[in-house]
């Protein structure tokens, strides 16, 4: 049934509750003199190009692509709309590699068809941290589909991510692949139900007036927490202590230093926004939220284009309870002009979601990690990762 990926050292469905398969890689690194050297053979009309995500050209021409091409709803309806400067921070961290973004062209018209790209992070999983690639913005154009690229275009950014001595992958999909380690699911919280329910993201609930809807889901003007505000330079390094003694917990998640943390979390207008909670007494972080910006286009509508979306990043409580702080980060979301604020039910999320006045969406995420096996399928309270 997954003629491709039945061939790749990830989990398979055959193998799920196998106890006596081991934990950890799958299959061992190979010496890198051993690495094919050359590009994968793509069909005759295209050709393979390195993206410089530093030009505004390149930027661009994927920016196109992905607005044009990229994920959709069930219904297709909604089409993720990634900006040009939240690509330009997705893709270069802290030692990324050019080489692990990568396009396909038609080689007669030059024009960009299909994409994927990699960067560089440590994950840990259970006790080991492991040098990874998260796999991100695999996109073939439309009119492309259906003619097995995507596994080309894979092999391709394997064989990329296996010259630079790295060995296992994590990615997500809306879709089911041999095999998730985890399945989450989206929750909504309307900031403009208005606007929400007329481009048809939401709908007027059961014995519900739009009066009714819009004074349910008001918020108040400005944060209530004291000390609560944005996150600035010189906070990295306590940020950094608080999230990375938060993140011990969970069975995945990324193992962050400074430079991870300033690049992922600092502020970053209309692509990441960072608020922590000051103790007026002891100048102590105690508290942190974030969440990222991630327009939809929205597909057939009279009214509206877009959708502003924010989607929550990392947050950690150790003074202001989390039911408080997110309410916060709420507040502060809708003042900016975000039309929902979307959670996946990862890390302690489950606490307030249903307080807060989230509901379930139709969609799900499915986390899986290339060539490195977990015995047992993680709740989505045991992943403490969220990839973009
Ligand atoms: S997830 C976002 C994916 N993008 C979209 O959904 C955008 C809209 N859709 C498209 O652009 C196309 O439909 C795509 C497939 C490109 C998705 N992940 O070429 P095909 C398998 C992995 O004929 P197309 C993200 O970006 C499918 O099961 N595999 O199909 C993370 C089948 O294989 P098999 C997928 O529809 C990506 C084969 O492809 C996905 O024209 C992580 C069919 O190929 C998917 N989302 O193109 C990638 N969708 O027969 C893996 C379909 O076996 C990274 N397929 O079932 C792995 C780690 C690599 C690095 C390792 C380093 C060590
Ligand atoms: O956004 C999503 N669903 C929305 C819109 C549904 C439109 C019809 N299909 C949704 N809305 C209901 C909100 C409502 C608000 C008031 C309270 C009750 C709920 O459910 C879904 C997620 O739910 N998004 C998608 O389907 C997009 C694709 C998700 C998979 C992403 C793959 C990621 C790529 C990896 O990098």
């Amino acid at each position: 049934r997954h003629k491709f990926w039945e061939t790749q050292p990830v989990g398979q469905f055959k193998d799920l509750g196998n106890p006596s398969l081991p934990e950890g890689p799958i299959e061992p690194p190979t010496p890198l003199s051993e690495v094919k050297q050359e590009p994968y053979n793509l069909p005759g009309p295209y050709e393979w190009i390195t993206c410089d995500m530093d030009t505004e050209e390149m930027c661009s021409e994927v920016y196109s692509l992905l607005a044009n091409n990229y994920v959709e709803d069930d219904e297709n309806m909604f089409r993720f709309n990634y900006s040009k400067g939240f690509l330009q921070w997705a893709l270069r961290p802290p030692g990324y590699y050019r080489s692990w973004h990568i396009g396909v062209r038609v080689k007669t018209s030059k024009k960009l068809v299909a994409f994927i790209t990699g960067v560089p992070a440590r994950i840990r999983a259970k006790d080991a941290v492991v040098n990874m690639a998260e796999i991100n913005f695999l996109c073939v154009h439309k009119k492309l589909r259906s003619k097995r690229l995507a596994p080309v275009m894979i092999k391709e950014v394997t064989r990329r991510v296996h010259l630079e001595n790295i060995w296992q992958a994590a990615y997500t999909a809306g879709v089911v692949l041999p095999t998730p380690i985890s399945t989450c699911q989206y929750w909504h919280r309307s900031l403009n139900p208005k606007k929400l329910i007329d481009v048809g993201f939401s709908r007027l609930g059961a014995r519900m007036t739009m009066s009714r809807t819009i004074k349910l889901y008001k918020l108040p003007d400005s944060p209530i927490t004291p000390g609560f505000r944005k996150m600035e330079l010189h906070d990295v390094p306590a940020v950094t202590r608080l999230l990375r003694g938060y993140l011990k917990q969970f069975i995945v998640a990324p193992d962050f230093d400074e430079n991870d943390v300033e690049h992922w979390l600092l502020p970053k207008e209309d692509v990441v926004d960072s608020f922590l909670v000051e103790s007026s007494e002891t100048h102590d972080v105690t508290d942190f939220c974030s969440f990222y910006t991630l327009p939809s286009t929205v597909i057939g509508n009279q009214n509206y284009s877009n959708l502003k979306a924010a989607y929550s990043y990392y947050n950690v409580s150790t003074k202001t309870p989390l039911l408080q702080l997110m309410n916060d980060a709420l507040i502060v979301a809708k003042k900016k002009g975000y039309d929902v604020f979307n959670a996946l039910d990862v890390m302690e999320n489950e606490v307030f979601l249903k307080e807060l006045k989230f509901g379930p969406g139709d969609g799900q995420l499915q986390y899986y990690l290339y060539n490195y096996r977990l015995n047992q399928a993680l709740g989505p309270s045991e992943l403490g990762l969220v990839l973009l």
